[in-house]
């Protein structure tokens, strides 16, 4: 096993061609640059994205057009952007010229000494992979959080963290060898990137590299694609699964360790069913992990999600509670004192009043749309529909 400075001066060894210049290439170009090792950096585009911060670092060497020999020829290790495929003619070549083609992550792999935790799945990762940051930063111990979810992984070196969750895409997944997650965590599987991937199958083959070398696997009991092997620690919405996480009623919805109940859905900050089984991945995690009871319920409490997934944006409707209001008069006034649209849920007793001809007036105070429901037919202003 090699130490670190070991595998340092072997990474030192070696040309690197950093292939595309987004979020991912300049990340690794910045890395290999800072560290003293030889690379040079191909993006098919004349002004990538970073190619200006890049050049005010550093004195970069970087071609703009496509993959070709002459580059192929230089280049000992290819870091393969993820937003590239793997299967096109230069990457092919490259292949077949013996050279080793990589992704960032597997450089952060080859590099990191402390537990990584790798989180993929078609849908929620970033949603998990942020409340199981939450939860290890509750314990009271440092983490990292990053890859797919926006801050390239080799970034996160920079702080030394006690953990590194990482989520992970397929294409970053496709291009990662060495990793050996302390977790490795598959949400669950529907079809996506089928633009890319030859079929569904493919695809399910890329997210699966997840758990090579990974120390524990944690699947999602509903979705048996998913499923790893007997070893996996599981979740699930249903209250008879025998799995380590999952959803009890006991009045109302709670998450649940096993029998015990541990947050009741009402208190969560999120909502849906779906990111109640988030909630019970992230758990499952946690708990793995060795992170106590106390801290994963206050970050699943205090844990509000992220922007543009299922985001709480207003509440449309105002509840008005004038259920004081049990004559005619009352609840004409009571209509009429909203300076919005009304739906109206009302019945009792009209005790002998007109309501009929009070209905008459409403309706003319409401032209304006507003609208009432009545289960009486008996309140001013009713237009049942
Ligand atoms: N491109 C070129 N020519 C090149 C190089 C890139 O045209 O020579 C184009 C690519 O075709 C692509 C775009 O540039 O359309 C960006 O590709 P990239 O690989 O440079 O992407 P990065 O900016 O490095 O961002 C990537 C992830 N993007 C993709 O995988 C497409 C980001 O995930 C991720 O946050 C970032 O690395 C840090 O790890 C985004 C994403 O959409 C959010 N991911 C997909 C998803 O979640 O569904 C997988
Ligand atoms: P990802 O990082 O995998 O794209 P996000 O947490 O960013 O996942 O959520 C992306 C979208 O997927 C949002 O619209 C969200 O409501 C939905 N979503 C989140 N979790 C799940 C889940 N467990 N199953 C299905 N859809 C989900």
């Amino acid at each position: 096993m090699q130490n670190v400075s070991q595998q340092i001066t072997a990474l030192q060894d070696v040309n690197y061609l950093v292939v595309g210049l987004g979020v991912t290439g300049y990340s690794v170009a910045r890395y290999l640059l800072s560290h003293g090792y030889r690379c040079r950096i191909q993006d098919t585009r004349d002004i990538p994205p970073f190619l200006q911060q890049l050049k005010s670092q550093y004195k970069i060497e970087f071609r703009a057009r496509a993959l070709d020999s002459e580059l192929l020829e230089w280049a000992d290790v290819l870091v393969l952007s993820p937003g590239l495929p793997i299967r096109q003619p230069g990457i092919e070549s490259a292949l077949t010229m013996g050279k080793e083609v990589i992704g960032d992550i597997e450089l952060f792999a080859r590099l990191v000494t402390k537990p990584v935790i790798a989180i993929t799945g078609s849908n929620g990762k970033s949603t998990v992979t942020t409340l199981v940051g939450e939860m290890i930063a509750a314990s009271r111990r440092s983490v990292a959080v990053g890859g797919n979810i926006g801050t390239a992984a080799l970034d996160l070196l920079e702080s030394d963290a006690d953990y590194y969750v990482l989520e992970l895409s397929s294409y970053q997944l496709e291009t990662t060898f060495s990793l050996r997650p302390a977790i490795a965590a598959l949400l669950n599987l529907s079809e996506d990137h089928l633009d890319r991937y030859p079929d569904y199958e493919a695809y399910i083959d890329a997210k699966f590299r997840v758990y090579n070398n990974a120390l524990q696997s944690v699947s999602n009991f509903d979705d048996p694609l998913t499923q790893h092997d007997e070893r996996d620690l599981r979740f699930s919405l249903d209250a008879n699964a025998d799995v380590e996480f999952r959803l009890q009623q006991d009045n109302g919805d709670w998450l649940a360790h096993g029998d015990e109940p541990w947050v009741k859905v009402d208190e969560l900050g999120i909502s849906g069913r779906h990111n109640w089984s988030n909630c019970l991945a992230a758990a499952t995690i946690a708990d793995a992990i060795g992170i106590g009871k106390v801290a994963i319920i206050k970050a699943l409490k205090s844990y509000r999600g992220i922007a543009h997934r299922s985001q709480w944006v207003a509440e449309i409707v105002e509840w008005i509670n004038d259920s004081k209001a049990t004559n005619v008069g009352a609840a004409i006034a009571s209509i009429e004192g909203r300076d919005r649209p009304v739906i109206l849920i009302a019945g009792g007793q009209s005790k002998g009043a007109d309501s009929q001809n009070a209905e008459e007036q409403g309706k003319d105070g409401f032209a304006d749309g507003r609208r009432c429901r009545s289960n009486a037919q008996s309140m001013a202003g009713c237009d049942p529909d």
